[in-house]
């Protein structure tokens, strides 16, 4: 049985999607890279240093001091651009449902592949409502390993099969199956439709439903 629950954050619980693709999008225009909204799609999940090398793709080569450089500045607008965000920017349906998930008795997980997941939480103020975090300083391997979301469950005391995973990102939804564990995800079907359910969005999440739809999933 489910007995704990895996949040990504960018996407997910918050919309911070929206100001990594401006930070990256300011770089790019900075450095003469093509970059685009729909580009951004597939930064969705991916770790900082392999969201940059997606963006430089063939276009130029680059020194390793130089794409450190590009990391550091792109950060900089990053955080810049969060330091006004506030519980106002939880999505809809994203408190009511982890409160739902813990009077029910089910821990709570973060597992995002951003390195400032635990000053996004601080400020949207549900770190209180959240039993362990795997960041991006957490593993190695970014999504779509399974290594984040092992490191999450194990934090939590769980094995694998006892856990969703609540993704927005295609990588997010290859890591939660490659980890053996439940998938939600979030948004187009072209984007997440490999989960085991698929919901626009946390406001149309329900324990009750999600409960009932997984235990009639075989796997
Ligand atoms: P961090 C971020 C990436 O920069 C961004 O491109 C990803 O979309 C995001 O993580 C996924 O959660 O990582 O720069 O905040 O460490
Ligand atoms: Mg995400």
């Amino acid at each position: 049985d489910i007995r704990g629950f895996i949040f990504d954050l960018d996407g997910v619980l918050t919309d911070t999607a929206e100001f990594h693709y401006l930070a990256w999008q300011k770089l790019a225009d900075e450095e003469g890279l093509p970059f685009t909204r729909e580009a951004n799609e597939f930064l969705r999940g991916v770790s900082r240093r392999e969201s940059l090398l997606l963006i430089i793709g063939n276009h130029k080569k680059y020194s390793e001091a130089e794409i450190q450089e590009m990391m550091e500045r792109k950060n900089r607008y990053y955080v810049e651009s969060i330091e006004n965000i506030s519980p106002a920017d939880l999505l809809p349906g994203a408190l009511p449902f982890l409160d739902e998930l813990r009077q029910a008795g089910i821990k709570i997980a973060l597992g995002s592949a951003s390195k400032n997941a635990r000053s996004v939480i601080e400020r949207l103020a549900i770190a209180s409502k959240i039993d362990a975090i795997a960041d991006g300083y957490s593993v190695e391997k970014p999504k779509p390993a399974p290594d984040l979301f092992l490191f999450a469950a194990q934090q939590l005391g769980l094995q694998p099969a006892q856990c969703v995973v609540v993704e927005d990102a295609g990588a997010g939804i290859e890591a939660a199956l490659a980890a053996s564990m439940w998938a939600i995800g979030l948004g187009p079907v072209e984007r997440v439709g490999a989960a085991h359910i698929v919901l626009p969005s946390l406001a149309y999440a329900a324990w009750s439903d999600i409960r009932a739809k997984l235990e009639n999933v075989v796997r």
